[in-house]
């Protein structure tokens, strides 16, 4: 680390020279604000106010559906504005955080080049090479990582307990807890604000209360997939909240002998994948981007990525359509081309029946009851 420091002292004095003098920055996260976007926005917000009595304002466009998130946005009170009810106008400095511009995921309008942009995703745009102040870490499992070492190195050693919650949460839930696409930057950020995490809070964010059509939804979404071999394709069809589509990829993954999740579902017209991989060098981003050649945007990490193909670009291809167009490159990417697809929870239902404890495993019987 220290022989980082004057390296990470240089940045900030950069995002110093770009935000001295002004009076309010705009921060903009990618729709649908997930606990990374929403942590590193929160974070930046509290660092340009703490070290240079900045104001800003954090907005995206977009839902905020899953129930993790919006308990995040409640208990920490992280005041979240729609970009559509911004004057842009209005702003002197506009900051990107855990998006990029020409990455397809925000709403930043075109003509705008962002002054700041703060990522970790795969690819560096070439828009984001124009702005005033970038620091891309594609090696970082989570933006947040990036604004807990500007927090740590600004010198501000009581932070808040909400942000140090933020963050925490924020490194955790890009990076599986710790387990997926992680550097041990992304350790060292969540040691180094242990001290300040509100825990009864975030156990109430990373638990929350789920709408009763939620379980209808899982329902759903299981018993419209197909596994091909050691791979699972699933299309949720329209959803009333996108972060649903990734949700799935994540829950399905875990499946034993599963390796492959492609998640797809229909939001306002435009169609989204999310990509979920056991492997650890999957390329995952890459092959999202293979998929939407031609159609839209994707990219990500080597484990987790996602995608979008807006309605617009192909207006005369039904989201059926789409959804297959995507579902056969994927397969054509990861060598799984020619496999007949059987029913996933056909496949569940094969291995029902008692199953031998491992090595060190309880029995069911010692078990304390209700446990
Ligand atoms: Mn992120």
């Amino acid at each position: 680390m220290a022989q980082n420091g004057t390296n990470n002292q240089a940045r900030l004095e950069k995002l110093q020279d770009v935000i001295r003098g002004k009076r309010k920055v705009l921060i903009v996260t990618h729709n649908h604000p997930d606990p990374d976007a929403l942590a590193a926005a929160f974070a930046l917000k509290y660092l340009l106010q703490s070290k240079w009595k900045v104001g800003s304002i954090v907005a995206a466009s977009g839902v905020v559906g899953r129930a993790e998130n919006r308990a995040m946005i409640r208990h920490l009170k992280i005041d979240l504005r729609a970009l559509s009810e911004i004057n842009i106008n209005n702003f002197s400095v506009i900051a990107l955080v855990d998006t990029q511009p020409g990455a397809g995921n925000n709403s930043l309008p075109r003509s705008i080049i962002p002054d700041i942009v703060i990522d970790h995703h795969v690819p560096l745009r070439a828009k984001t090479q124009l702005a005033k102040y970038y620091d891309i870490r594609t090696d970082y499992g989570s933006t947040s990582t990036i604004l807990a070492e500007y927090l740590r190195d600004a010198g501000i050693v009581e932070i808040d307990r909400k942000v140090a919650t933020a963050l925490l949460y924020g490194i955790r839930s890009d990076t599986r807890d710790l387990g997926r696409g992680v550097s041990p930057k992304d350790v060292d950020a969540c040691m180094h604000f242990y001290q300040r995490v509100l825990w009864r809070l975030l156990s109430q964010i990373e638990h929350p209360e789920v709408p009763r059509d939620y379980l209808s939804m899982l329902e759903k979404a299981i018993s419209n997939a197909r596994l091909y071999k050691d791979v699972v394709t699933l299309d949720l069809g329209h959803v009333e909240h996108l972060e649903i589509i990734a949700e799935m990829a994540d829950l399905i993954v875990r499946t034993e002998g599963v390796k492959w999740v492609l998640s797809l579902g229909e939001f306002v017209g435009d169609v989204y994948f999310s990509l979920r991989t056991k492997k650890r060098r999957g390329s995952a981003d890459r092959i999202a981007q293979k998929l939407v050649a031609g159609l839209g945007t994707g990219g990500g990490h080597e484990m987790l990525a996602g995608g979008k193909v807006p309605s617009d670009e192909k207006p005369h291809h039904s989201h059926q359509e789409l959804t297959e167009i995507l579902v056969a490159r994927f397969l054509k990417a990861i060598k799984r081309k020619d496999l007949k697809a059987e029913n996933l929870l056909s496949y569940s239902r094969q291995a029902a029946g008692p199953r031998k404890p491992e090595a060190g495993e309880t029995h069911g019987e010692e078990k304390k009851p209700g446990s």
